[in-house]
């Protein structure tokens, strides 16, 4: 029995690229063989369970605009309810994940220990479904922006108080993960950073951070959870400053407290727009460190300079995304979750499948173009061609030198650098012809 919610979409099918149905998949053909792997295995698609199932429409000036069932979202029994649509859609879409916050998939109740039992029912209830559908959770994580109780902050709260409730509140979450069978769990801090520092001691804030996710990582090990641990940058919003600023920073970050060898990265696209940054550039950062393990994929409205969550629709900018990810050797536990929230103009049901439907074929003609690049090879051979010389002999010596015998070949004569083009509008044609 099926709830209606969806009723006359029918499950979404691979139809190719000459199928003008705008609920039929164009280029996501799950089992098409890309550098040897499934399409489906190097994606991992995953639908955010919050954009998707707990955010009503509202915006800074207006109330919600969805009207769904399931609402108001304060009682147990609806709670299921939005679980059943949510299940039917991951079905129709054919993805092989999900990911959740804690307040997306149950009510807060009055107690924390209430709270912690409705957790428990309802990852029951979402267990029977995973097992019956083949669904995986790719990554569950604490909301701990929401509540009032985290307006200065969860693990960087002046209050040892709301520490310790945060404490409590990421347990609770890793458990629940664990029980699910999650393959990764991550923290994002929006309040995690400050609104003036004028009432911030920011040392003694980033240490605590340190401690609680030092903590995380312990009882990561205490439980048996196999999963990733994640952690993803955003510079700023809620929060004025967020202390996980951008890839570079969370590096330098887990580097302090001796965490780099334990905790990977979630990047955001629309995050790392925010940061001044490309998504490229994130992965980058993070790939060149070993460090990469989840996107959370999405865009921002480059005019408006919010973080508007909205789905992808730029191949391009995916391409190059896909690119980076495959040079650094695919997601590993991560995965592709639509971090993507509708327009709350988009009131219909069909606009959340179509959003992912769309979502998920400019994925995977983003995919397609990276992986045409790569096993054409030209960015490859330009890139070893521009560093050539850096094999040499005489070059690998000098990075054993010291700066006066360098010195000395320069003010022989022997050295004199002449500048070579850099090629970048060649190298932007070459990828125009893959996306
Ligand atoms: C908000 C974040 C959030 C995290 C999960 O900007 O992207 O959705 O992914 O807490
Ligand atoms: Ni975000
Ligand atoms: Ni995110």
């Amino acid at each position: 029995m099926t709830t209606g919610f969806f009723d006359g979409i029918d499950p979404i099918q691979f139809e190719g690229e000459n199928s003008t149905n705008p609920l039929a998949y164009s280029h996501y053909d799950g089992d098409a063989l890309i550098m040897g792997k499934r399409m489906k295995d190097h994606l991992r698609f995953a639908v955010a369970y919050w954009h998707s199932f707990a955010w009503e429409g509202g915006d800074p000036f207006g109330g919600p605009t969805f009207v769904r069932p399931w609402h108001p979202q304060d009682d147990m029994g609806r709670a299921k309810m939005k679980a059943d649509v949510a299940f039917e859609m991951f079905g129709i879409l054919g993805v092989p994940f999900f990911c959740w916050h804690d307040v997306d998939i149950r009510p807060e109740a009055a107690t924390f220990a209430e709270s912690l039992a409705r957790l428990d029912e309802i990852t029951d209830y979402f267990g029977a479904k995973m097992e019956d559908q083949k669904i995986d959770c790719l990554w569950g994580t604490a909301n701990m922006f929401s509540h009032r109780r985290w307006m200065a902050g969860a693990s960087t709260n002046p209050d040892p108080d709301v520490f310790a409730y945060a404490a409590a509140t990421v347990k609770s979450c890793m458990d629940a993960t664990h029980k699910l069978g999650g393959q990764n769990y991550v923290l994002w801090g929006g309040r995690e950073g400050y609104e003036t520092l004028l009432n911030t001691d920011m040392g003694r804030e980033l240490d605590h951070m340190g401690r609680f996710l030092s903590m995380v990582v312990d009882y990561k090990h205490k439980i048996g959870f196999e999963g990733t641990i994640l952690v993803e940058p955003k510079p700023q919003e809620p929060s004025k400053h967020q202390y996980d600023y951008d890839a570079a920073t969370c590096i330098g970050f887990l580097r302090k407290y001796g965490l780099e060898g334990e905790v990977k990265l979630n990047l955001e696209q629309g995050h790392a727009i925010l940061a001044g940054h490309s998504f490229e550039h994130e992965i980058a950062v993070a790939a060149s460190e070993g460090m990469l393990g989840s996107i959370d994929m999405n865009r921002n409205d480059y005019q408006s300079g919010w973080d508007t969550d909205q789905f992808p629709n730029n191949v391009p900018e995916v391409a190059l995304t896909y690119y980076h990810i495959l040079k650094a050797g695919g997601l590993g536990t991560g995965g592709t979750n639509f971090d993507a929230k509708l327009r709350r103009q988009s009131l219909d049901p069909v606009d959340l499948v179509a959003a992912h439907v769309g979502a998920m074929d400019v994925c995977a003609r983003g995919l397609n173009a990276a992986a045409a690049m790569l096993e054409d090879g030209g960015l490859e051979e330009a890139l070893s061609t521009r560093y050539a010389d850096w094999d040499t002999a005489r070059a690998k010596s000098m990075l054993q030198g010291d700066l006066s015998t360098i010195a000395a070949d320069v003010i022989s004569g022997k050295i004199d650098p002449q500048p070579r083009s850099g090629q970048q509008e060649i190298l932007e044609n070459y990828v125009n012809r893959f996306v």
